[in-house]
């Protein structure tokens, strides 16, 4: 059986500085943990830089380089720069860092929608900082702009400009056939490192049944052409990655996705909820990944 492939999303876009005092904003706190999370088995270490000062994410690429080359002194693992950026971006600035970076791997997400994240700021009281409400609530107005020239731009300006392999973000069946569609017109090249993403508002919802249908429609569309990741949104991040290293596939964890480590508990850093699906996974008697394995099974240029 292939090993299993966890990435870790350190910060993301989603999550504020209100809702955890873990989530880590500076480049320092950024760096630290991305390689606390490698240390506790990550391969691939997903990344968003946020403004030091008030934890609002940017798209700044002199703010990712003071984390990104720290990470990569420290750690062997496969560094993944977001190209959704943060809500508010262009897509000019979303390519702005993994133009400077030129990293092995960036995520693409694989088509226009609706993302609405006001809920994840239902129970916070107190805001540290000003922009956090306003970035939530305008989220319910907000479109993700990925259009089918989007996507092909961001090929060729990172994969055949400079041979970055895409995690392909799939919030819905849809993006499959629309990543199907690219495979087809040899837009993109396997293995495809397809994520399947559960739990977003205005993507598929969390329910078990969606994942095998994902699998199911991934493995008609891909044959042995991919490789397959899912992660799931908050309070079902570790139920949905469990089911799917049962079947076959990769996890990413990590703060991004969920803050949380247990029910009403959360997690004290990235590192917590990779030994958390390590643990499962071994118990299940299934293997990790360390990255050179990664880089093998999705053939990434290293
Ligand atoms: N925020 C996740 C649901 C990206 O950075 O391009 C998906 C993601 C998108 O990580
Ligand atoms: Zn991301």
């Amino acid at each position: 059986m292939a090993k299993v492939i966890i990435s870790c999303a350190v910060t993301g876009a989603i999550h504020t500085p209100s809702m955890s005092d873990y989530l880590p904003i500076t480049p320092e706190e950024i760096a630290r943990s991305s390689i606390e999370a490698a240390e506790a088995g990550a391969a691939i270490i997903h990344l968003h830089a946020r403004n030091p000062q008030d934890g609002s994410p940017t798209p700044d690429p002199s703010v990712f380089m003071r984390f990104l080359p720290v990470i990569k002194q420290n750690t062997d693992a496969v560094i993944n720069i977001t190209t959704g950026g943060g809500l508010t971006m262009t897509l000019e600035e979303r390519l702005a860092a993994p133009m400077v970076a030129k990293p092995e791997m960036c995520s693409l997400n694989m088509g226009s929608m609706n993302f609405n994240i006001s809920r994840a700021g239902d129970r916070i009281k107190t805001w540290k900082h000003a922009w956090e409400k306003p970035y939530l609530d305008n989220t319910t107005n907000f479109i993700f702009r990925n259009t089918f020239q989007d996507i092909e731009g961001i090929v060729e300006k990172l994969g055949k400009g400079h041979g970055t392999k895409f995690e392909f973000e799939c919030y819905d069946i849809g993006h499959l056939y629309n990543l199907a569609y690219c495979l087809d017109r040899k837009i993109v090249e396997p293995p495809l490192f397809v994520q399947s993403i559960f739990g977003i508002t205005g993507g598929i919802g969390a329910e078990p049944r969606n994942l095998l249908f994902a699998k199911e429609t991934a493995d008609r569309l891909f044959g042995d052409q991919y490789v397959w990741s899912v992660l799931a949104a908050g309070r079902h991040q570790m139920a949905f990655t469990t089911m799917a290293g049962i079947h076959g596939g990769n996890v990413r964890v990590g703060l991004e996705d969920s803050l949380y480590i247990g029910k009403g508990q959360l997690a004290k850093s990235n590192a917590e909820q990779v030994a958390k699906i390590r643990r499962i996974l071994e118990k299940l008697s299934l293997e990790i990944a360390t990255p050179k394995e990664a880089r093998e099974i999705l053939a990434l240029k290293g």
